[in-house]
């Protein structure tokens, strides 16, 4: 379904009146509130196109109806999302769930909403029909050289479809590891994922990125191959220049400190991008911002100093990706949220003063430093991040809209409600 230009000028003219009281005050209060409005502005958070219809666990899965069906409605919801938030410009595939049969459709698609491609994703975490190879016991770390092979080509097929839609990022995420003391041999296992990643490194365009993702655990339960930060920077600093760290926020051990990881992978110029979402206990992949916003704020507040530290552009420099799964919230409107959240964290960490935080620490005023961080993260910066919307021609309240147009209900109508998405 496709937006009239009407529904979001007919909204704006209905909240522009109470936006402008609330604007109008808060840019009274921050001076740079301009330079923070253009940063919003083209700050674009790449989409997952396999968090488009209803998540599930082992336990049950409650799909809501309206889920696409295929790649052009994935890529049509996408574009809906951006267009009442204009901060959405840009879809991630995963293969095979998405595969593209028609390039140019597809490209032609996805930019008459404004959509560009950003990483692909392989999968070599499932086995397909027609495969001969299983991934039982892993895939680029496999005992087994056949599988390592039919991995890595796997692979250089996802770089292929990347190429075609104008992706500059590949992400490899490997479930590989083991469930039991015995099974496996670290040293081995390491090695074997690293001569396999050499071969996909090597079949990588110039100017591409490949984003290693690491995750502590799952389904894996012993041991994962690439389980943390520290394997992961082995692998990207032994792989190449082209190759970085992706920091899935869900992927660290229970009270990790994920900003002070962010801090030190953006020191060694190693840190690729993110996959924005938010836990309680595991790999929940809820709302980005929906448990922990301050820890959200506090990665934001060191991603601005060690991006300005290294002069990269806030809005290319790295990969903003959301990594979700949606057990019982509408996708859209969950998506909706995790975007609002980015934002209102990257709008409250460029808040901070930062000559006076450098003043603090280095004057070991603790107490001072703390004042600091918590005046820029208790500042309501909603209304300069509705602004940068506006300007942008979006809605002022995307999820207000989204609702009171009955998006969910014409997409039942239109696509039925039993409609499965691939994906998690
Ligand atoms: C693994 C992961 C990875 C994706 C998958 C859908 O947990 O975060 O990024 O491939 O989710
Ligand atoms: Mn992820």
């Amino acid at each position: 379904m496709k937006l009239r230009e009407n529904e979001i000028n007919d909204h704006n003219n209905l909240l522009k009146g109470s936006h402008k009281v609330r604007f109008d005050f808060l840019s009274k209060l921050i001076p740079e509130s301009e330079s923070i409005i253009s940063k919003l502005i083209n700050f674009q958070i790449a989409i997952p196109s396999w968090a488009l219809g209803s998540g599930g666990t082992r336990f049950g899965r409650f799909p809501g109806g309206g889920e696409p069906r295929n790649l052009e409605e994935k890529i049509e919801d996408v574009g809906l999302l951006h267009k009442l938030n204009c901060s959405s410009g840009a879809i991630s595939l995963h293969i095979p769930w998405d595969v593209p049969k028609d390039y140019r459709a597809i490209k032609n698609l996805a930019a008459e909403y404004g959509l560009r491609f950003d990483a692909m994703n392989s999968n070599t975490f499932q086995d397909q029909e027609e495969q001969v190879e299983s991934y039982k016991f892993g895939s680029l770390q496999h005992v087994n050289k056949a599988v390592r092979k039919q991995a890595i080509e796997h692979n250089i097929e996802v770089i292929k479809h990347g190429i075609e839609l104008g992706s500059k990022s590949l992400t490899v995420w490997l479930a590989d590891g083991s469930c039991f003391p015995g099974q496996l041999n670290f040293r081995k296992a390491f090695q074997n994922t690293l001569e396999s990643l050499r071969e996909i490194y090597a079949a990588l365009p110039d100017d591409w990125k490949m984003f290693v993702e690491y995750k502590a655990y799952e389904p894996n339960f012993y041991s994962t191959t690439v389980g943390d930060w520290g394997q992961s920077l082995l692998f990207t600093s032994k792989l190449g220049p082209k190759a970085y760290t992706l920091v899935d926020l869900g992927h660290h051990l229970p009270n990790a400190n994920i900003e002070q990881i962010v801090s030190l992978l953006l020191m060694e110029g190693k840190l690729g991008g993110f996959h924005f979402n938010d836990s309680k206990y595991g790999d929940d992949d809820l709302t980005t911002g929906s448990i922990k916003p301050y820890q959200l704020f506090l990665i934001f507040n060191e991603l601005i100093d060690g991006m300005d530290e290294r002069n990269m552009n806030h809005a290319s420099g790295l990969g903003w990706m959301i990594d979700a799964s949606h057990n019982l919230k509408d996708p859209l409107e969950d998506i909706l949220q995790s975007v609002e959240a980015i934002m209102i964290a990257y709008a409250q960490a460029l808040l901070i003063d930062r000559a006076a935080l450098k003043e603090a620490q280095l004057s070991n005023d603790v107490t001072s430093a703390q004042e600091i961080l918590q005046n820029a993260f208790r500042t309501d910066v909603r209304a300069l991040v509705a602004e940068a919307r506006f300007r942008s021609g979006g809605a002022l309240s995307p999820l207000k809209l989204f609702r009171e147009i009955g998006v969910r209900n014409q997409l039942i109508k239109e696509r039925g409600s039993k409609t499965i998405a691939t994906g998690l």
